[in-house]
């Protein structure tokens, strides 16, 4: 009685499983989250977090009304006090000091939310602040980055064709626990990589650490972290050596002469140095890549997280562009989608011309450098931030230094959180606003669809609704713009065009004549003029609307001469400067720290939903056992962890799989998770190995930190040196 069967897909993370949602409707309640084996396409990588997402709805520490920072504690608020709160103390601080003095963070969940995106651009534009900053900065800037330099736009993200490919070589991934997703979603990708092993591919990983992905690997590739490039411009040299160049014949390219010359002066032997991974083996990944029928390199997070993390992903396009990979069968493509990405583009990522008041850097897709906001809020001048807007984030943890974004967010005028929870980042709100859970929302992301691996549409449908009275953050943003007067995108008559919409909407009793984001979702879709919305709500298993296509990049690439420049000045330069350099060394520091993810967490939300977790509900230190040794630590023992910018107690787990002089601990851990409305104490689970990131070595062209080479030392509890001074304040209360 009252059940009911929802199909709609998981937003948790780009894989987004198809899924059938058991509902009590009476109730308003999910009752089970199962894999939709009827969908075409996305159902294969379902994992107990897309099951688990109903203790997320019903997060016993979930917020449900707005709550009103008073003393050390929250009380309940209507939406209506809340926005006028916050519209007025906006508005006293844009007159005040500028838009430029509010600031905003919006973190990775927000991407599954189209709706939500646009009208966070919308409420942004309204302000008309240029001090916007964002997750891809400490995620995958460094292919918006080289897409722009390569083909003339920050979007294109090139799709793998895995089932005819012959050659995978894969870079600084781990898809036994984080699926074969990034930028671009290939469902099941992981197995069908390792199907293609199973009939005669060849599989090559590239890791410092011996993972789960690594380990079925037919080769694995134990580098040294942060010289992917290293080991990439060695292969692009022995490709060019032995004469099996093939230049792409999918799309022009420009600059290979250069390329060529600056691969001729790369020293091999010094390059092999470099990546620790010996002269014989660069040789042979190269004629085993060079030769195969089909192949394709792909990088991920592990390569992008470094100094030379941009030099890597071009390097990657590269070495495919000079085998003939890219935008071929077997290799990389570029996946049209159905709407028109430029016209996209120029909707929610217009150029920006802002630039940051201290560094003096561009925003990348529209938004600044996560690195750059804790200066942005502590030092005083024109254009100094007073008031922050964080939504579907949680900088704190994920992002570099966290104890000097903690200080600096306590120092604001105002704080608003976005959020099903009160995390370590809305410690100091001075507004807590609930958000919705995805699977109180229906959606259709058009954004996404050139990022999926096979043309598909899926329009998710809502599965419950929200608590009582809790606002869609699309709304929420919707009515703040409107009670400060300021126009919704920075377009004039926007305002009055929603409030006329929504009074013809009460007049007529049509709730859909009042402005919403299906409007955009379903014009969007009219003028990329390739899928019908009627056709795609009659799929509500989702929409395989087309076989892939090959040479659809050629007409993608936004340069006016519509060629590939393969050979970009300023990264040849640095690559350049890069190979006058030899890698530093500090005594005080020997070991390399890198990242990993963990199955069961998703970045630093969920590792709290009780039934995740089987074992230990900790992140760990993996060491090698001659690391460990040196050090004087054994395996389970709590470590310190120490860097030149902060301290933190972990557990170690000492094995084989590392390599030697690199210990690697999850991002994602040791935030808390507070209690706002009960009042109960914080809970929290591991270390945030985050603190330890210097917020001031970047990579210059994605301006993401170096989490993945942070220079640390390791040491039995107690006999480390006190922890700076913000670290350890943030660890004491
Ligand atoms: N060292 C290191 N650090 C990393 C990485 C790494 O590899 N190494 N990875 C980086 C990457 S790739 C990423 S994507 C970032 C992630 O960085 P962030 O996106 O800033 O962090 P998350 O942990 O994903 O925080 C998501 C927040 O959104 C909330 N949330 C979830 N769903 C919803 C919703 O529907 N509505 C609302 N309003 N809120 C919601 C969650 O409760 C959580 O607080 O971390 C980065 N940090
Ligand atoms: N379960 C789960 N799945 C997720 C997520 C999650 O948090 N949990 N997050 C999602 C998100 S937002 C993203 S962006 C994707 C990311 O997906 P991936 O990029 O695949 O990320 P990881 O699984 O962390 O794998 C990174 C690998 O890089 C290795 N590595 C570290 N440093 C280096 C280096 O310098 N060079 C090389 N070659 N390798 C290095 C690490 O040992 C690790 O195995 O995953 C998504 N999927
Ligand atoms: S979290 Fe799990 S179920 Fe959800 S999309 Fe990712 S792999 Fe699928
Ligand atoms: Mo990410």
């Amino acid at each position: 009685m009252g059940e009911r069967t929802v199909h709609t897909y998981c937003r948790i993370c780009l894989a987004n499983c198809g899924l059938a949602v058991t509902v009590d409707e009476e109730e308003n309640r999910v009752l089970a989250v199962e894999p939709d084996r009827e969908n075409p396409y996305t159902w294969r990588d379902f994992c107990r977090k897309g099951k688990t997402a109903p203790e997320v709805v019903a997060h016993p520490r979930r917020i449900t009304r707005p709550m009103r920072r008073v003393g050390d504690g929250y009380v309940e608020a209507t939406y209506e006090e809340a926005i006028a709160d916050i519209a007025a103390r906006l508005t006293r601080i844009i007159d005040r000091d500028g838009p430029d003095a509010v600031g905003s963070y919006h973190g990775n969940p927000m991407g599954f939310s189209f709706a939500t995106t646009s009208f966070w651009t919308g409420l942004l534009d309204a302000i008309g602040t240029g001090n916007r900053f964002w997750v891809g900065s400490v995620d995958q800037n460094n292919c918006h980055v080289v897409a722009e330099e390569l083909y003339g736009s920050e979007l294109v993200a090139l799709v793998p064709d895995i089932d005819d490919c012959d050659c995978f070589l894969l870079l600084g991934m781990d898809p036994a626990h984080s699926r074969f997703n990034w930028l671009e979603n290939n469902p099941g990708g992981w197995n069908r990589v390792l199907e293609r092993q199973r009939q005669g591919a060849d599989v090559i990983l590239v890791d410092p650490r011996r993972s789960d992905s690594a380990a079925k690997a037919g080769t694995h590739l134990a580098i040294v972290p942060g010289e992917d490039w290293a080991f990439l411009l060695g292969v692009i040299k022995v490709v060019f050596e032995r004469g099996w160049e093939r230049p792409s014949t999918a799309v022009p390219v420009d600059g290979l002469d250069v390329v060529r010359a600056l691969a001729a002066e790369a020293d091999l032997g010094l390059l092999s140095a470099r990546c620790g991974i010996g002269v014989d083996e660069i040789e042979d990944v190269a004629r085993r890549f060079a030769t195969a029928r089909t192949a394709m390199c792909v990088a991920h997070t592990g390569v992008a997280h470094n100094e030379h993390g941009t030099i890597g992903e071009w390097l990657c396009q590269v070495l495919n562009l000079v085998t003939d990979r890219t935008d071929r069968p077997g290799g990389r493509r570029f996946e049209r989608g159905y709407v028109d990405i430029g016209l996209v583009m120029k909707l929610f990522a217009p150029a920006g011309e802002h630039r940051t008041r201290l560094r003096d850097q561009p925003p990348i897709v529209g938004f600044h450098a996560l690195a750059e906001l804790p200066d942005e809020i502590t030092t005083p001048g024109p254009g100094q931030i007073r008031a922050m807007l964080v939504a579907f984030g949680n900088p704190v943890v994920s992002g570099p230094d966290g104890a000097a974004l903690d200080a600096a967010l306590a120092d604001l005028d105002l704080l608003v959180a976005v959020d099903l929870v009160q995390r370590e980042s809305h410690r100091h709100a001075d507004w807590l606003i609930p958000g919705t859970h995805w699977l109180e929302r229906e959606e259709l992301s058009p954004l996404l669809g050139g990022l999926q691996e096979r043309p598909y549409a899926h329009f998710a449908q809502r599965a419950v609704r929200p608590p009582e009275g809790v606002m869609e953050e699309w709304e929420f943003f919707t009515e703040l713009a409107l009670a400060m007067n300021r126009n919704l995108f920075g377009k004039p008559g926007v305002n009055r065009f929603v409030r006329a919409s929504r009074w013809l909407a009460r007049r007529t009793g049509r709730p859909g004549l009042a402005m919403n984001p299906e409007w955009l979702q379903r014009l969007l879709v009219l003028l990329g003029r390739r899928l019908r919305w009627s056709d795609i709500l009659a799929r509500p298993h989702g929409y395989l609307y087309g076989e892939p296509r090959y040479g659809d990049l050629a007409g993608a690439i936004g340069h006016p001469d519509g060629r590939v420049r393969v050979a970009p000045p300023r990264l040849v330069a640095a690559t350049r400067d890069a190979l006058a350099q030899s890698p530093a060394t500090d005594g005080a520091f020997p070991l390399l720290m890198i990242n990993r993810r963990t199955r069961e967490a998703m970045n630093s939300w969920l590792n709290e939903s009780p039934g995740l977790f089987r074992h230990a509900r900790e992140n760990v230190l993996e060491i090698h056992p001659d690391d460990a040794r040196a050090a004087g630590i054994a395996d389970g023992e709590l470590v310190h962890v120490e860097s030149a910018v902060g301290r933190i107690e972990i557990r170690a787990e000492v094995g084989e799989g590392m390599r030697r002089g690199v210990v690697c601990a999850p991002h994602g851990w040791g935030g808390r998770v507070f209690d706002p409305v009960g009042g109960t104490g914080a809970e929290a689970f591991g270390a945030n190995r985050n603190l330890l990131v210097d917020n001031r070595l970047l990579d210059t062209f994605s301006q993401t930190p170096r989490m993945n080479s942070v220079r640390v030392r390791v040491a039995p509890r107690g006999a480390a040196a006190p922890a700076s001074a913000a670290a350890a304040a943030i660890a004491a209360d």
